[in-house]
C-alpha cells in the first residue's frame, strides 16, 4: 500500500512513527513543510524536515520534540560571545552539522529535495521524505505590537515572541511562485491513501497545500483522504494552532478544522473521544467522522490512531 502523508514537525513526526508500526509493509512518502525554514548564520535550517528525519531516525530529543538528543550548545555560546545572534533560536552543536551539510550542498547546486535525500541516507527514517518544494517559501506572520503592525518570520513569532502578540494574518511568502518538488505530485497521484496527520492545519498542512498544484492533486487523486485532529477538547495539544487558526478566521475546534479543510479535500476525519459530540457536525459537512483516542502518549497509542485512520479510509473508499 502506498501512503502519502503531508507533515509538519512534531505532530507529523510522532504520527509517522505510529503509522510505521501500524503499517510496516507500506510504502510511505512524506511531503514535508518547508514554510518554517529560516536562514541563520548563513545556514539554511529546515525545522520540520529535520524533526521528521531525527524522530524517525532515532536522533530526536524525545522530551523537547525537536532538535538532537544529547545536544550541547558550545557554538551558540561562542557566537553569543561575539555578540552574534539571534540568541532566541536554540541551534545545538550536533544540529549545526546538519545545517552545514545542507547549506554546502545547496551552494554546490543540489536542490533541497536531493539534499534531504542525502541527509536521510544517514538517518534512514524508513519513509521517503520530500520537501513540499525546492523553492524558497517562508511563512510570515502579520503581528500587532504596541499598536503597530509588522510582519515577522514564523520562527520569530513562535520562538521569540512565543505567539504572545496578536496574529492578524499568516502569509506563506513565495508559495504562489513555488513549484512542488520533484516526486510530490507523482506520489500523490499514485497513492492508495492520503493522510493528514495531527499537524498544524495552518502553518504546516496549510502551507504545503498553498504550493500551487498540491491541493488540486490531493483533491483529484481519487483515493481516500483522511485527517486526524490536532485540536482536542477545543485546544491544540501543544503549540500555537489556536492562534494561527484565529488569524485565518477558524475556531479552535476539531469540527471547525475539518470544515476548514472541507469535503472537497477530506473524505474522513478523526476526532478525539472527548470531542465525540462534534461527529455529527463534521458528517453534516460531508466528511465521514469517527471519535477515537487521539493522544500520542506512546508509539502503541499512536499506531492505534494510524490503524483507525486507515480503517476509516477503507470505509470511505
Ligand atoms: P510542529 O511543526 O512541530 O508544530 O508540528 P506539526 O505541525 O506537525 O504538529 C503540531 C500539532 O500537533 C499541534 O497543533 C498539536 O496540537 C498537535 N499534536 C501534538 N501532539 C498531539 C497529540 O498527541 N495528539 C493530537 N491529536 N495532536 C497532537
Ligand atoms: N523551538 C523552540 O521553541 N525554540 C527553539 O529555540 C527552537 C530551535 C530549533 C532548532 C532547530 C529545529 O529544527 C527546531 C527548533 N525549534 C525550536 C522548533 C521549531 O521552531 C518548531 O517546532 C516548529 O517550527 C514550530 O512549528
Ligand atoms: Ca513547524
Amino acid at each position: 500500500m502506498r501512503i502519502v502523508v503531508l507533515a509538519g514537525g512534531i505532530g507529523g513526526a510522532r504520527f509517522l512513527r505510529g503509522l510505521k508500526q501500524a503499517a510496516p509493509d507500506a510504502d510511505i512518502t512524506v511531503i514535508g513543510n518547508t514554510g518554517d525554514d529560516i536562514h541563520l548564520f548563513g545556514l539554511k535550517v529546515c525545522p520540520d524536515l529535520d524533526t521528521v528525519m531525527y524522530t524517525l531516525g532515532g536522533g530526536i530529543d524525545e522530551e523537547q520534540g525537536w532538535g538532537r538528543r544529547d545536544e550541547s550548545f558550545h557554538v551558540k555560546e561562542e557566537l553569543a560571545a561575539y555578540g552574534v545572534g539571534p540568541e532566541w533560536f536554540g541551534l545545538g552543536d550536533r544540529d549545526f552539522a546538519t545545517h552545514i551539510v545542507r547549506t554546502q550542498m545547496l551552494a554546490a547546486g543540489y536542490p533541497l529535495s536531493a539534499v534531504t535525500e542525502a541527509l536521510c541516507a544517514r538517518w534512514k527514517p524508513g519513509v521517503r521524505l520530500i520537501p513540499m518544494s525546492d523553492d524558497r517559501v517562508e511563512t510570515h506572520v502579520a503581528v500587532e505590537t504596541d499598536g503597530e503592525s509588522k510582519a515577522v518570520h514564523f520562527q520569530e513569532y513562535w520562538v521569540k515572541l512565543r505567539a504572545s502578540v496578536p496574529a492578524r494574518a499568516i502569509v506563506p511568502v513565495g508559495a504562489e511562485q513555488a513549484e512542488p518538488a520533484p516526486g510530490v505530485l507523482e506520489a500523490i497521484a499514485s497513492a492508495d491513501v492520503i493522510l493528514f496527520p495531527p499537524s498544524n492545519p495552518v502553518v504546516s498542512v496549510g502551507t504545503i497545500l498553498a504550493v500551487p498544484g498540491i491541493r488540486e492533486a490531493v483533491a483529484e487523486a481519487g483515493v481516500p483522504v483522511v485527517g486526524l485532529s490536532p485540536i482536542v477538547g477545543d485546544a491544540p495539544v501543544r503549540g500555537m494552532a489556536d492562534k494561527v487558526l484565529a488569524a485565518v478566521g477558524v475556531e479552535s475546534t476539531a469540527s471547525a478544522v475539518a470544515r476548514h479543510y472541507g469535503s472537497g479535500l477530506l473524505d474522513g476525519w478523526l476526532v478525539d473521544t472527548v470531542d465525540a459530540a462534534s461527529v455529527d457536525e463534521v458528517e453534516a459537512a460531508g466528511i465521514r467522522c469517527r471519535a477515537v483516542p487521539l493522544m500520542m502518549t506512546d508509539v502503541d497509542a499512536t499506531a492505534a490512531m494510524a490503524r483507525a485512520a486507515l480503517a476509516l479510509a477503507e470505509e470511505v473508499r
